[in-house]
């Protein structure tokens, strides 16, 4: 820090090569690992020892690259109490992992006060990298990318998530993807939010929608992909695409026309949403 100023390069730099270095253990242990290491922490809801550990060592380098900053953790929790925040997925993508699937990968995104400032999502299978630094760009592997320039829905390819736990909006979710089914090129479901983020910010996916993550979800990949000149809105056409569990992200393009697809079947009903107080 210089005049009360962060040196976000740097620290974006050490927050990098700290996703190195764990993403090293969360391998490793990937061979390892057999089902009698899984625990459910609720309906579907899967982790293991792996991302328990991930995420001591992410919150213990943190913690060393910025003294006196707090951390909201998916295992641990946490609040926004200080000035400075680090938002934690340690292993998003459990599922996958559990199941030896490609894609999982860290995702870690540095907050000042509510707003993200630094985010890198690290994809360990295919050794993606990306970060970004608000109002700097976004990167992957140290090379700067951008979103697609795709005008066209047909010719769009549509990431989601389906509902893993939360069923209150099922059918409003399969009336949505039954419409995309027809109107668009296809649609994909890899099972790690934040990658899915990367990949619309580096152009592979036009759009990205999904209902009931949480902030260590989707903080780091929501940063990149606005950083990459993504659009992102909630499912209700507002901002809170953080924090109020509904997120739409397109290439900015598609932005419009896709918001209006989602809005025929979510506008005024997410209240319907069990896990929404
Ligand atoms: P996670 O692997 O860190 O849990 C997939 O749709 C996205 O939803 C992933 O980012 C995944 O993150 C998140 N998610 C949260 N809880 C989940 C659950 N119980 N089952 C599947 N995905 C879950
Ligand atoms: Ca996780």
């Amino acid at each position: 820090m210089r005049n009360g100023q962060l040196k976000l390069d740097v620290i974006c730099k050490e927050v990098i090569e700290l996703s190195h270095e764990t993403g090293h253990f969360i391998l490793k242990e990937k061979d390892k690992f057999n089902s009698s290491d899984i625990r459910k922490k609720g309906f579907n809801d899967l982790v293991s020892y792996v991302d328990k550990n991930s995420e001591k060592k992410l919150i213990k380098g943190l913690q060393k690259i910025l003294p006196g900053s707090g951390v909201l953790a998916e295992e641990g929790g946490g609040s926004f109490d200080k000035k400075y925040t680090w938002v934690i997925d340690p292993l998003d993508g459990t599922t996958n992992f559990i199941h030896k699937l490609p894609c999982f990968a860290i995702s870690i995104a540095l907050f000042e006060g509510k707003t993200p400032i630094a985010g890198v999502v690290n994809e360990l299978n295919f050794k993606e990298c990306f970060s970004a630094i608000k109002g700097k760009g976004a990167k992957v592997n140290g090379r700067k990318i951008k979103v697609s320039s795709q005008k066209k829905l047909g010719d769009a390819l549509i990431a989601t998530g389906f509902p893993y736990n939360d069923f209150g909006l099922q059918n409003e979710y399969m009336e949505l993807f039954k419409e995309l089914m027809h109107t668009t090129q296809g649609l994909r479901r890899i099972g790690s939010a934040s990658v899915d983020l990367c990949y619309v910010a580096m152009g592979r996916f036009e759009a990205f929608y999904e209902y009931g993550l949480k902030p260590w979800d989707v903080s780091a990949g929501a940063l990149i992909v606005k950083e990459a000149g993504g659009r992102l809105s909630d499912f209700d056409g507002g901002n809170d695409y953080l924090f109020g569990k509904s997120i739409v992200v397109t290439n900015g393009y598609l932005h419009k026309a896709f918001m209006q697809t989602v809005g025929k079947y979510f506008k005024g009903k997410m209240n319907k949403l069990q896990s929404v107080k």
